[in-house]
């Protein structure tokens, strides 16, 4: 089942009362900006339009996505329900984009499994820009409001 198909965004928020109290943190890289930014505006319009109280969204930004596991590390040890690590990889002429997809969901799979804050994983890893585009905002959707459900989904597991 593709994403298209499987809309996550569409959340019974009577399951999940006390979203005004969570406090939710975001780590976003500065690579691919301009997609990482559309990214960040996803999942803070959605965790506000869910009741988030705008104060308790707390962003932090790092300079690509290989620093988002240490970006998400320092983050983590605010007492925060849960963090959104937001990135975009595309693909280039050399090796840097598999080494950079690997190390950054190792890293933020190795915090999952030794930290106590749900870390989500917003990176975009694509082959093309437009296919960037077309996840961060355009005919896909916006990955980073999917993220912003699956926080608040992580964040009651918590
Ligand atoms: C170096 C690099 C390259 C080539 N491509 C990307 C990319 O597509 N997306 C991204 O988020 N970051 C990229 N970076 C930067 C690395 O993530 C990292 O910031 C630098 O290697 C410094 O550690």
């Amino acid at each position: 089942m593709n994403s298209k198909e499987q809309d996550i965004t569409k959340v019974d928020i009577k399951n999940y009362p006390n979203l005004v109290n969570l406090k939710i943190g975001l780590v976003v890289s500065e690579w691919n900006i301009d997609i990482t930014t559309n990214l960040l505006k996803g999942a803070k319009d959605k965790l506000i339009e869910l009741g988030v109280n705008k104060k308790n969204i707390i962003i932090s930004w790092v300079p690509g996505s290989f620093e988002l596991a240490y970006g998400s590390k320092e983050l983590s040890k605010k007492n925060l329900d849960a963090v959104i690590a937001i990135g975009c990889v595309i693909k280039g002429e050399t090796d840097h984009y598999d080494f950079i997809c690997n190390s950054v969901s190792n890293g933020l799979m190795q915090l999952n499994i030794s930290g106590s804050t749900p870390i989500i994983f917003c990176v975009l890893t694509d082959h093309k820009k437009s296919q960037s585009i077309a996840r961060s905002g355009g005919e896909h959707g916006n990955k980073g409001a999917e993220a912003a459900i699956a926080a608040i989904k992580m964040a009651s597991i918590k």
